[in-house]
């Protein structure tokens, strides 16, 4: 409630449904290797930012990709596409060999997209290649296979560009944009660019690469950015040609983007190039009509992990699940990148200082990483099993019990001792006791990793002794396998596993934004990042004090690695104590941001790379489009924007909403005094989206709304 008001202005109030640029045949190409082709964070990106780019650009949004069987399968509908200029530049390419499939990708806005099957252009890649060279002057070994699926794809897109611009053209003036996302994508930018398309150009980096490949080693990059020597270290990396490509597809973009401002310094040494437009990355965020509506998932959810741990730990469940918290880590796995080896050295204090407090309560911490293995191990499997025993046996014994009891009753009288557990029960009972009796630990792992004694996360954990020993207060699961609902041992998917869990923890060394510490947010899930993550920064930046509202940021860019395990321990020791009532009135506070990360907030700056982009190659863009907004008002009795462009200060009154916070539990004073004391709502700061000068014609088109 309070960001609404403070923000003042939703980028969601200009959108026109696609009126405007079908009008002006404006025409947006999204480039990605991750079209409805799912591979990390990027895929997140172009999904969620769909419904708010099809408001901008109805039917003039196309979203091209790879060909890949698998996804296309389950998420996109093939068939013809119902848009003339997409269909021919498509059958065109098809007469020449290509396998183009065209359809419509099934998510919300369910967006037209042009996906390119490599394999089909695959014996073109040595002309290309001399194509490539003769233009960009970069070689591309013949080994490295994803350079070689780079420049297909590319190509096609490329092709795919030039048949589509000639077509658009014939109908009247077009204007086309083309945004490309990742260096996989650079080729068909660099090519677009050097044959001289008129087409605007944008290139978005979501990570550089070597700031990927330097993170990851022993560097320390941060003080260093300034003094590598790029070529040498992309050469020892045997990554120069994909650092070639990455760098001239910075440069030869009209406009370039990055997602945050520490990508953009990054960039800034590593690229040569300044970002024209930073680009946060969003989410689709879901609103809740009444704040115990995600409160009562949380303990649905909760239930579930409940159960898994019961199964997990029998014959050690030897502590209270109502004083035991849930916390995690998830992502790609780069073991240092993500922050794993931080996570796994701070747990360990954590156990320590809990124990030397006498804490009674209980952290199970959840590692979710995907890495090669060889299936779920038996002991996991074991252990599921003998909690279900053990609760069917219960349960037969509870109903016998229940019907005796009625009969019993029946006759007028009151069931003695015996009558009610009977020696058969009790054998029952004492045959399931004894088969949950366990001579090993509960594993800290519930798959079998292949090269498991090579694996940085069991070593780690071997490392600092977590083994999930009766006295550890921190007990830790590594889940090497992303989660699904249909997993015998954790049924659950990532939303549900993330809404029942407590705190996300991601102390991550390298994340240009950071996805994961984002959807914890809009989830309502407290969480801690680092102030060298995209996200942590846009949040220490945007939010007045973040950590009263859940949100926990280790600083990892100016204290030493052991001062930031320190913190990162204490933050987590400090979130045991809190009480159930202050974590639900955080959990509150915290979902109370994902305004902040909806798209309907950040897509501004999208927009914004896109004007820019158009403009420096059609700078009569802005003339056209405020003609556009003036004769689409004057048809209009009721003003379409009524705004005002300048944001309302923050309205104070918003602060009563607390009370809405506390109505699940009954509070007593002293309890609603130490709240008080200890959780002072204080406002974020406007986000600077709103505070970024509007283009020009969406000003005039509501100052021209206002007055009339
Ligand atoms: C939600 C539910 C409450 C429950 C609480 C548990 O707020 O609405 O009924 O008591 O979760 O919170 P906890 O932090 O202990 O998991
Ligand atoms: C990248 O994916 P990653 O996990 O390899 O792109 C994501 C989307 O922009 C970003 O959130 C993440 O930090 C980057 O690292």
């Amino acid at each position: 409630k309070s960001l609404k008001t403070s923000q003042g202005i939703h980028f969601d109030q200009y959108l026109d449904n696609g009126e405007m640029a079908d009008q002006l045949n404006k025409w947006l190409l999204e480039v990605s290797w991750e079209v409805a082709n799912k591979v990390g964070g990027i895929y997140t990106v172009i999904r969620s930012k769909v419904p708010i780019t099809k408001k901008e650009y109805g039917n003039n949004y196309i979203c091209l990709g790879p060909y890949n069987d698998s996804f296309v399968k389950t998420e996109v509908e093939v068939g013809e596409s119902k848009i003339d200029v997409v269909r021919e530049a498509a059958n065109e390419m098809r007469q020449h060999g290509v396998h183009v499939v065209t359809g419509n990708w099934l998510i919300e806005g369910f967006p037209q997209v042009v996906l390119f099957d490599i394999g089909s252009a695959a014996h073109r890649l040595d002309g290309w290649k001399g194509d490539f060279f003769e233009y960009a002057r970069i070689g591309i070994p013949y080994h490295d296979r994803e350079s070689n699926d780079a420049l297909i794809f590319g190509f096609c897109v490329f092709w795919f560009i030039g048949i589509f611009i000639d077509k658009v053209k014939q109908r009247q003036k077009s204007y086309v944009i083309a945004h490309f996302h990742e260096w996989l994508t650079g080729i068909g930018l660099i090519m677009t660019r050097l044959r001289g398309y008129d087409c605007a150009l944008i290139f978005t980096t979501h990570a550089t690469l070597l700031g990927r490949y330097l993170c990851a080693g022993s560097t320390d990059f941060y003080n260093h950015l300034p003094f590598f020597d790029l070529d040498k270290e992309a050469g020892d990396r045997q990554i120069y040609h994909r650092y070639c490509i990455e760098r001239a597809a910075a440069s030869c973009a009209h406009v370039f983007t990055t997602v945050s401002k520490i990508t953009g310094i990054e960039s800034e040494y590593l690229l040569r190039k300044k970002p024209d437009v930073l680009t946060p990355n969003g989410l689709n965020v879901q609103v809740f009509a009444a704040l115990h509506e995600f409160q009562n998932l949380h303990a649905q959810n909760k239930e579930k992990l409940n159960a898994f741990v019961r199964g997990h730990f029998y014959g050690h469940y030897d502590f209270d699940l109502d004083k035991t918290l849930y916390f995690f880590i998830a992502g790609r796995y780069e073991f240092s990148n993500k922050g794993a080896d931080m996570f796994i050295e701070s747990l360990a204090r954590l156990n320590h200082m809990l124990k030397a407090a006498g804490s009674d309560m209980t952290i199970v911490a959840f590692l979710i990483f995907p890495t090669s293995t060889n299936n779920f191990n038996i002991e996991s499997l074991r252990g599921q099993s003998v909690a279900k025993m053990l609760r069917d046996t219960v349960q037969n014994v509870q109903s016998d019990i229940g019907k005796r009891l009625y009969e019993i009753c029946l006759r007028g009288q009151l069931p003695k001792g015996e009558q009610i557990l009977q020696p058969g029960d009790i054998i029952e009972l004492k045959k399931c006791i004894y088969a949950s009796q366990r001579s090993v630990l509960p594993p800290i792992c519930t798959h079998n990793v292949n090269d498991d004694n090579r694996d940085p996360i069991l070593n780690a954990l071997r490392r600092c002794r977590l083994f999930n020993d009766r006295w550890d207060r921190v007990k830790v699961i590594f889940h090497p396998e992303f989660l699904r609902s249909t997993s015998p041992l954790l049924p659950l998917d990532y939303e549900e596993f993330v809404r029942g869990c407590h705190l996300g923890v991601f102390p991550s060394y390298y994340e240009p934004w950071g996805y994961t510490p984002a959807e914890c947010t809009v989830l309502g899930v407290p969480n801690i990042s680092t102030n060298l993550s995209g996200f942590g920064c846009f949040m220490e930046e945007h939010v007045n004090e973040p950590q009263t509202y859940g949100i926990y940021v280790v600083d990892r860019r100016f204290k030493s690695a052991e001062e930031s395990v320190q913190q990162l321990a204490q933050y987590m020791f400090d979130f045991t104590r809190l009480t159930r009532r202050q974590r639900i009135i955080l959990r509150n506070r915290t979902e109370r941001l994902s305004e902040l990360l909806d798209w309907n907030t950040l897509g501004i700056y999208y927009h914004r790379a896109r004007q820019m982009a158009l403009t420096r190659i059609h700078p009569e863009i802005e003339d056209e489009m405020l003609r556009f907004t003036n004769e689409s008002l004057s048809n209009q009795s009721t003003p379409v924007v009524s705004r005002s462009s300048t944001p309302a200060p923050p309205d104070h009154d918003d602060e009563g909403s607390d009370e809405d916070e506390e109505h699940h539990t009954p509070q007593t004073s002293a309890d609603q005094k130490a709240n008080d004391q200890t959780y002072r709502p204080s406002f974020p700061r406007p986000a600077s989206a709103t505070h970024l000068p509007l283009d020009k014609q969406f000003r005039a088109a509501a100052v021209a709304a206002a007055n009339a």
